[in-house]
């Protein structure tokens, strides 16, 4: 199964101030269109043709790098802009609140640790929200790598490679982290991820 780009889920003004039009149509126009082409490039004639992403990106770990850093960035920017909504953010609603809850002592300290992972990794990466034995956990990976290739299920990831914030926000990555979780998070979608995973 070939890669395809999805189109946005909204247009491309719709996450402005928080995620500008510039933003968007680089990140997704060109970024992720060169993960799609540079993934389908990586995949033909290989063991991994004909499978699902999620396939590629866990059997690809370790054993074709360049494959894999393709095939995991497609995974994770599909999800990436499924996680955003224009009004989002805020508070969590849903059984992934009081996962969230009992995962951590409390929202604030979950929102923090979520931060906290996203200003730490160092360089280019993602910061998580990934479930683990019935547990939320928070989790920080480098590159095109995710808590698939972990034993975990994603729900909720952002993007801290410069690309996906240095435009709005240049050096100040806490400040996309914190607009991120405060503006922009469609919570809704993580909610259906949490409930998935934890069956
Ligand atoms: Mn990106």
């Amino acid at each position: 199964m070939a890669f395809t780009l999805p189109e946005l889920p909204y247009s491309y003004d719709a996450l402005s101030p928080y995620m500008s039009k510039e933003t968007l149509e680089f990140h997704h126009d060109k970024h992720h269109q060169a993960y799609v082409t540079n993934g389908n490039n990586l995949l033909k004639g290989t063991e991994f043709e004909g499978q699902s992403v999620e396939e590629v990106v866990k059997g690809s770990f370790g054993k074709n790098q360049g494959l894999f850093n393709n095939a995991g960035q497609h995974y994770n920017h599909l999800h990436f802009w499924q996680w955003m909504k224009p009004n989002g953010g805020g508070k969590p609603s849903g059984a992934v609140e009081k996962a969230l809850t009992d995962s951590f002592g409390s929202l604030e300290a979950a929102h923090k640790a979520f931060i906290d992972a996203g200003t730490t990794q160092f360089g280019s990466g993602w910061a998580w929200f990934a479930v683990k034995d019935g547990k939320v956990e928070v989790m920080k990976t480098p590159n095109g790598e995710n808590p698939l290739v972990h034993g975990a299920s994603p729900i909720l990831g952002v993007d801290v490679w410069e690309h996906s914030y240095y435009i709005d926000y240049r050096n100040r990555r806490p400040d996309y982290l914190k607009a991120f979780l405060e503006n922009l998070v469609n919570w809704d979608h993580v909610d259906e991820l949490y409930q998935a995973a934890a069956k």
